[in-house]
This record gives structure tokens, sequence and C-alpha cells, in this order.
């Protein structure tokens, strides 16, 4: 399927929905894979991709991320959070299908995608934001959903001001311009009988400048 945001001459394209998020710029759009489709890639990507439970440091201590990861991209797209080094496994074809049809959509370009998976309601993201420098200025981040739907939670980093917003299945989030720098970003655990939820941001990393071309 083909269509470009806001787009309306085709009555079956996903509507795409700007968020009133004060200094972002935030698009939801629902339905982007319909639903058979969405459950395909679920189960294939719940079977297929190298998944792991990574450590982090929090407070210089070793925790276990509530969650599985895996991270795939081209050969030059290492990425470090909180202390974790990924190095990234080759795109599969299923990936780059999501990674042609995202870049369509946010008309930008992504070299990488962090795939999360949150097996129940105790699996779950801590606010933050993806502002790593390699992440670039005004990042975009193209967020698909596959599976439970999951609140998301944008909480102004001064301001304090919150938003929840439902990720339903199938559904691409697009995050670009300040976002990153003016909110905080999360999915809160939760105590309800919830099913998995895959979760797929694609993103372009810029790669690391070689330590010979940094020295003088
Ligand atoms: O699962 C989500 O929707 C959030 C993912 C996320 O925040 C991230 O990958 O940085």
């Amino acid at each position: 399927m083909q269509f470009s945001l806001f787009d309306d001459d085709n009555e079956h394209a996903p509507v795409p929905r700007r968020l009133d998020l004060p200094g972002a710029d935030v698009v939801y759009i629902g339905n982007w894979l319909d639903g058979n489709t969405a459950s395909d890639y679920f189960r294939h990507f719940a079977s297929s991709l190298c998944w792991q439970q990574d450590t982090i440091k929090l407070f210089g201590k070793p925790v276990k991320i509530p969650r599985l990861q895996a991270w795939y991209g081209d050969a030059t797209t290492e990425y470090t959070y909180s202390g974790l080094t990924m190095t990234p496994h080759a795109w599969t074809r299923a990936l780059t299908t999501l990674r042609m049809k995202c870049q369509q959509t946010a008309n930008a370009s992504f070299n990488s995608v962090l795939a999360n998976w949150y097996r129940h309601g105790q699996d779950s993201m801590g606010m933050h934001a993806d502002d790593e420098p390699e992440l670039g200025a005004q990042p975009i981040i193209a967020s698909l959903t596959l599976g439970q739907a999951r609140p998301f939670i944008f909480k102004h980093k001064k301001t304090k001001l919150t938003h929840r917003l439902l990720l339903e299945h199938g559904s691409l989030l697009l995050m670009q311009g300040d976002t990153q720098r003016e909110y905080l970003h999360g999915i809160n655990k939760t105590t309800k009988a919830v099913g998995g939820r895959i979760n797929l941001t694609f993103r372009y990393v810029y790669p690391a400048i070689p330590e010979f071309l940094c020295k003088t």
C-alpha cells in the first residue's frame, strides 16, 4: 500500500493526526498497517529476531532491562545508551520492507531499528529522551506498534506537562523536530493482564567519527 502523509484523496488511507504537544512535532497514524498484516509481523518477529535481555547501568549498578530487545541496522550504526553499546544485526527482509515503508511515510531515511518486546504488563520502558548525540539535533523516529495496545506517556522536561497516547496495533508514531529536546517518553508497567507488544523504532544513527580524524 502506498500513501503519503495527510493525503486525503485515498479514502482508505490511514489518517495521520498531529498531537497538540507544545514544542513537539508528533504525528500518530492509526491502522498504518491493517490488523492482519500487523499480526503476521508480530508472529514473525517474535520467533525470528535475535532477542536478548540486556543489562544497563543505573546509578552505577547493573540492572536487567524489563523487556527484550534487538538492534538491527547498517554496519556503521553502533548505538550506546545507559552504558550499553549495541552492535547491529544485519537487516532482515521483513525489517527492510518496513523500513522502506516508514521512509516513505516519514519522508526520511532510516539506517537502523531498535526492536523492543514487552512480554507482559511488567515489561516497560523508563521515561527517557532519544537525544544521544549520534541521533543528531532533531532526530526523526518512526515507531511501529505490533500487538497489545499500551499507553505511551509524554512528559515535558521543564513544565512537566504530561500526555497519554494509546499506541494501537498496527499504528505508526512519528516523533520529529524538537520532540526529543523538549519531552521525555516511556511505557509504564501495568498490573492488568495484557498480551505481548513488539515495538520497532526506526532511526538514523550518524556513524561515529574515527578517532584519528578527531585529533588535531
Ligand atoms: O515501546 C515504545 O513505544 C517506546 C520505545 C522507545 O521509547 C524507544 O525505543 O526509545
